[in-house]
């Protein structure tokens, strides 16, 4: 029998609309679903690699729990009901002793989380965090500063802009598929494409403008930049005068940071930064400053993205086309929204253990900091947590410094984790849970803004390949077994979804002809008359009164980078198009196409050292050093070296990966400690090694 199913790809977190065939009982082909428009047919190649992580058998079968030590590799499989037991009992206990806030649970974010921060909340606990204290933090945290809305708080209309800036955002590889066909076809119109970074990536070889900064710089670009673009009135006066509060303090601020400053700073000449200013004048509104996402990790990271911010607010480019545009919500198409699955569930009357209510006020607490909260699990301050519970997150690889962390989860009374694959941190906790694969299970509802809001479902294809569950079941059954039961009283993915729901007039069977369910017949335009701003003024504000209380200027005078030490490189780090951080590189099939990383290194720099490409090289900070080929190539800022993030895996049971190529984050001694208190970003990108030859 074969048959055709519109579901949801989960092979990284782009999350995209999929069409997938099913033949007997076994997932056969997976393409882009071509009911939505901005997707067509594409899928990429990670997706495209689905197939064969379905049937991979190096993916945990069954649940484990640990016999040996900690990350000694020992584990004993046990049945369903054998794992729920083991970890309810061990929660039970610690929330005798320490209350249920001594629980936390860190997950990818997204979409399907809706019901995890249920879950927490359920118990009692006040902890979910995600993972994006390493990943969008310090840009989210800059747009709330300016906007009071998050990062997604605008869409971005690639596809009909006339300039787009990209700061480190490197969109051809580090991508999500609709995103990069929009930003191709601006490609195609001849759009003016600024792309800057220390290195030469696909989307240089896309650009119009290739600015190679020297590492650590983009802020005093930034400032260069914004100095001339305000000095010179290059900005739509109406719109500022109209929209914007501050600018009298920019001006004053921004003094003595000239383009000619700039150019002694960044090593971009004066010269061109002027030309380039006045070219989005030209352009704009039809002008895209990102402001990055896995924007590079400096001290001052959060500043520059602040300063991308306003120069959006400067080029009078909200709700234009080929500008800023909202997202349009189920409410902009008259409908209600999803029920949240926390609505009825009392809330919760604890203080945060990563202080994010209440010391840091400033920072976002729906996402929380997972840095702040391991300082908890180490002191104990502002109070114990004991059980940790890491869903589709692998901080061993996604935060730095994996020895460190290892000593603070070595307080933990229970360490669980729920994964589709082997990860470095299931391989060090007490269970691992396998979860179903998005083949292989249903999801709860997503929201999808945009230009036709509505819903969109991930539906189950096959049936479990192994002995995994999904994760709604998982969630639902542990509340249960913690007598929190009647807060999730779902018995089928169904009652969710009607739950979900309930104030709309969208029924289960809408989504079966396509997969998602559209809330109006035409796309909701651009409205310049129906801009809103949610900040205290109704302005964008250049000048934060939040981030001031907490005694955090908006305006930072400029601080050049530490320097290198001696014989040291900077040690940067990114991603590719067919790799998804550390999770695809036992693909068996993504494994074939990049079986490991190399050292990026700077041509003149690897004569200097006798460093020939292919070689394999040593490299060094503090007492962690390790072996990497070379990739000597004019392509890198000579201040830095740069590797591919997600190699180096440390996990025996995937013998493809196990142990090809080296880890950036164990180089990042210290770093999780080390993180910017404006923005929340770790400065991951403030680390050096030293390089040599290794025989
Ligand atoms: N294929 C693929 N796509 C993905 C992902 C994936 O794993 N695989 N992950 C997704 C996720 S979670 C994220 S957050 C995004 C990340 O999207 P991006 O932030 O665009 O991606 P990165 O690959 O981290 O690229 C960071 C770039 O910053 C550059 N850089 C380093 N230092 C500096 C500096 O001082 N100044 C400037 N201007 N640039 C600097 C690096 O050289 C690198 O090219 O990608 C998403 N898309
Ligand atoms: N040094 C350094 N650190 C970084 C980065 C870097 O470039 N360098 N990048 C940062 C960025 S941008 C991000 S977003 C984070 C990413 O950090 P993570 O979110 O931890 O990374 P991933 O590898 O995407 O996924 C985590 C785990 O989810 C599992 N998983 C995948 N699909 C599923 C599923 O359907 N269900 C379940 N239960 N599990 C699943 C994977 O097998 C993997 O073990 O790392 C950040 N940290
Ligand atoms: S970007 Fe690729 S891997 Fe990620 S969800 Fe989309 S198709 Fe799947
Ligand atoms: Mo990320």
């Amino acid at each position: 029998m074969k048959e055709s199913v519109y579901s949801i790809c989960g092979m990284c977190a782009v999350r995209c609309p999929i069409k997938v065939e099913v033949e007997n009982g076994k997932v056969t082909w997976i393409e882009g679903n071509s009911h939505d428009s901005g997707m067509g047919t594409s899928i990429c190649a990670k997706g495209g690699a689905s197939i064969p992580f379905q049937y991979d058998n190096e993916r945990p079968q069954s649940p484990m729990i640990r016999v040996g030590e900690r990350g000694s590799g020992k584990w004993k499989n046990v049945s369903w009901d054998e794992a729920y037991g083991y970890i309810t009992d061990k929660l039970k206990t610690i929330i005798d002793e320490h209350g249920a806030k001594a629980i936390m649970l860190t997950d990818r974010g997204g979409p399907f989380a809706d019901l995890r921060k249920a879950f927490i909340k359920a118990i009692g606990s006040p902890n979910y965090i995600n993972h994006d204290c390493t990943c969008g933090r310090n840009a989210n945290h800059a747009a709330k500063s300016v906007l009071n809305m998050g990062r997604k708080g605008f869409s971005y209309d690639f596809k009909n802009a006339k300039n787009i800036i990209l700061f480190g955002r490197n969109i051809t590889e580090s991508f999500k598929v609709k995103e990069v066909k929009g930003f191709m076809q601006a490609v195609k119109n001849g759009a003016h494409i600024t792309y800057v970074d220390p290195r030469v990536t696909n989307t240089a070889g896309k650009a119009t403008r290739y600015w190679r900064i020297k590492p650590g710089t983009d802020y005093a670009l930034l400032l260069g930049i914004t100095n001339y673009i305000v000095n010179k009135k290059l900005y739509d006066e109406d719109f500022v005068s109209k929209w914007v509060l501050g600018l009298p303090k920019l001006r004053t601020f921004l003094k003595p940071y000239t383009p000619e400053w700039a150019e002694a700073e960044t090593s971009i000449p004066a010269e061109e930064i002027k030309a380039f200013c006045h070219e989005v004048n030209n352009d704009r509104p039809k002008v895209i400053f990102h402001i990055g996402w896995h924007l590079s990790r400096y001290g001052d990271t959060f500043y520059a993205s602040r300063m991308l911010n306003i120069l959006n607010g400067l080029m009078g480019n909200v709700e234009v086309e080929g500008g800023l545009i909202y997202p349009k919500t189920p409410g902009n198409a008259g409908s209600k929204g999803l029920k949240g699955l926390g609505a009825d569930i009392p809330a919760v009357d604890e203080v945060r253990c990563d202080c994010c209510d209440d010391l840091y006020s400033h920072f976002d607490s729906g996402a929380g900091m997972l840095q702040i909260a391991y300082q908890s699990i180490d002191t104990e301050k502002p109070y114990p947590v004991k059980a940790y519970i890491a869903h589709r997150h692998n901080p061993l690889i996604a935060m730095p410094d994996p020895e460190e962390q290892k000593r603070i989860l070595n307080k933990l009374d229970l360490l669980v984790s729920v994964d589709v694959n082997f990860s470095e941190t299931s391989w060090f906790s007490d269970v691992i849970l396998p979860e179903a694969t998005f083949f292989e299970r249903d999801s709860i509802l997503r929201t999808d803004k945009g230009p036709k809001p509505g819903f969109s479902m991930r539906r189950k294809c096959v049936d479990s390949f192994y002995d995994s569950k999904p994760g709604w079941e998982i969630y639902v059954e542990l509340a249960k077994r913690l007598g929190k039961g009647e807060y999730l009283p779902y018995k089928t993915i169904e009652d969710i979804w009607k739950y979900q729901l309930q104030d709309t007039d969208v029924k289960i069977e809408d989504f079966n002809a396509t997969g998602f369910v559209k809330l109006c017949a035409d796309p909701i335009g651009c409205d310049p008359k129906n801009i809103t701003f949610s900040t205290d003024s109704g302005k964008i504000e250049f000048f934060s009164k939040k981030w001031e209380k907490n005694g955090i200027p908006s305006f930072k005078p400029y601080k050049s980078p530490q320097s290198a030490p001696e014989g040291s490189y900077r040690l940067l780090f990114g991603r590719k198009g067919y790799q998804t951080h550390g999770q695809s590189n036992n693909n068996p099939v993504l494994h074939e196409l990049l079986g490991t990383n190399r050292l990026w290194i700077n041509t003149d720099v690897a004569k200097k050292l006798g460093i020939e490409h292919g070689d394999m090289v040593k490299i060094t900070n503090g007492n962690i050093e390790g072996t990497i080929e070379a990739k000597v190539t004019d392509f890198i800022h000579p201040d830095a070296v740069f590797m591919l993030h997600g190699f180096g895996v440390n996990v025996p049971a995937q013998t493809r990966a196990f142990g090809k190529g080296l880890a950036d984050q164990d180089f990042m001694t210290g770093k999780l400690t080390d993180w910017d208190p404006a923005g929340g970003g770790l400065t991951l990108n403030e680390c050096f090694v030293t390089v040599k030859p290794a025989a």
